[in-house]
């Protein structure tokens, strides 16, 4: 009950919520979501706290998630919000947010509405499994309505971090609640807490991340860079380790680095047909536990590494798999010209260039960070921050609030710094002066 009590603590807008869809989001919007640590997240999962628990808490905090996100949705340009694909993506949110205020007049101790919570919640989740291909097909309309501007660039940049950001904490509260109430045991890992390990091996699972990039990029260079595993228990020498994470969250981060490694490490040497090995440093300290993925790919210039990391920029329209056209690997002359047709889908799976943003989500997600160091003409750094403590493993939440508001309102003004420009641009000016 303790649990529960400090869950609702934030529920305090005293009124009961009125009616419509629209209203009922101005209504769920003026609460601020409430963040869960790694800790609660493992309360859920222990003997004391129950299905019931998890209903009473989830009936009022996916509404909150989710009507504060939609009200940013509404403040996205018309150009952008008028398209079909966001049109859908707003009608999934309206009606996942209808089904769960369903359960608002349900009593706690109705077992069949507890019950057929679950059910909703798992099909809360797969309406929501393609928002982000989707989300991308709108963008990409848009840009090939209107094109890309730097302002239009920013505030999309602002609007998606926050979105998918708020996506990935409502799917991690749908997949707890329906992995440790959906009735399922977990026969593979008996001591996971839904997706969460308490006692994640990072190491094992860079290694897994390896193997398959490793796959990929064997499969379509022929040939793959090595992995060099160096770690640094700075904690306890010698042990493995270990943190309270996501397997699956860490997965998808280095399984990212890893294909974008391995592509930089065979296209820049392709002409030796030596490729360096892909090293890995992992450490762990007194806060952070830190993983370095260092390639010799050749680098890439710091003007273009935010580029990487833009949606905007990087949303390239799904290259299709044509049968027809598809050269047998043998009789393919180079890798790279083989490779282009198709590498961006084949090394990339949701195969819209979100790969590096999603995965620097995913480790801000429970306060971490995601950072690419390059060194143009050598290789590139990229580094992964997790909390090494589990207290401090804390969501990150986006909140809907009057600085959220300012964003999508007021950010059409002149930069405040000069455009830089090699020569002045007028040169006769400077000599009637
Ligand atoms: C590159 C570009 C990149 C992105 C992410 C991770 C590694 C690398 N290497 O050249």
């Amino acid at each position: 009950m303790r649990l529960l009590r400090a869950l609702l603590r934030g529920a305090t807008p005293g009124t009961a919520s009125p009616g419509t869809i629209p209203q009922q989001v101005d209504f769920y919007s003026r609460f601020s979501p409430s963040p869960l640590s790694m800790k609660q997240f493992l309360d859920f999962g222990s003997e004391n706290a129950c299905e019931k628990t998890s209903f009473m808490f989830l009936r009022q905090e996916l509404p909150v998630r989710l009507a504060n996100i939609m009200k940013e949705i509404s403040l996205l340009p018309d150009n952008l919000l008028r398209t079909p694909s966001v049109q859908l993506v707003q009608s999934w949110y309206v009606q996942s947010l209808q089904e769960i205020l369903d359960f608002k007049d349900k009593s706690s101790e109705d077992s069949g509405a507890i019950h057929s919570f679950t059910d909703t919640v798992i099909k809360i989740r797969n309406r929501h499994n393609d928002v982000i291909p989707t989300m991308a097909q709108g963008v990409l309309e848009y840009k090939e309505s209107f094109g890309i501007d730097a302002v239009t660039s920013q505030n999309v940049q602002y609007f998606l971090d926050r979105f998918y950001m708020s996506r990935i904490s409502i799917r991690m509260l749908l997949n707890q609640h329906s992995l440790l109430f959906g009735g399922k045991s977990n026969p593979a890992h008996p001591k996971h807490i839904g997706s969460i390990d308490p006692n994640c091996n990072v190491v094992e699972v860079i290694r897994d991340g390896y193997e398959s990039a490793k796959s990929l990029c064997d499969l379509y260079y022929m040939s793959s860079p090595e992995l060099i595993l160096e770690e640094l228990n700075v904690k306890s020498p010698g042990q493995p380790m270990q943190v309270v994470y996501v397997p699956s969250h860490l997965y998808h981060m280095v399984f990212e680095l890893f294909k974008n490694a391995m592509r930089a490490t065979m296209e820049h040497n392709a002409d030796r047909c030596i490729y360096p090995a892909i090293r890995v440093h992992v450490t762990l300290g007194n806060e952070d536990l830190t993983v370095k993925m260092s390639d010799r790919g050749g680098g890439v210039p710091m003007r273009k590494i935010d580029r990487l990391f833009n949606y905007m920029y990087s949303t390239a329209p799904r290259p299709r798999i044509e049968t027809s056209r598809a050269t047998p690997l043998l009789k393919q002359k180079t890798p790279i010209d083989a490779i282009n047709g198709n590498k961006l889908f084949l090394l990339d799976q949701a195969g819209f260039g979100y790969g590096l943003p999603i995965s620097r989500l995913y480790a801000q997600y429970f306060q971490g960070d995601l950072k690419l160091y390059s060194l143009e003409g050598y290789g590139t750094d990229a580094v992964i921050y997790i909390k090494a403590l589990s207290t401090e493993s804390i969501e990150r939440l986006p909140v809907y609030n009057k600085a959220a508001w300012k964003h999508y309102k007021a950010n059409h003004e002149a930069d405040d710094w000069c455009v830089p420009s090699s020569e002045p641009k007028d040169m006769t000016t400077f000599r009637s002066m």
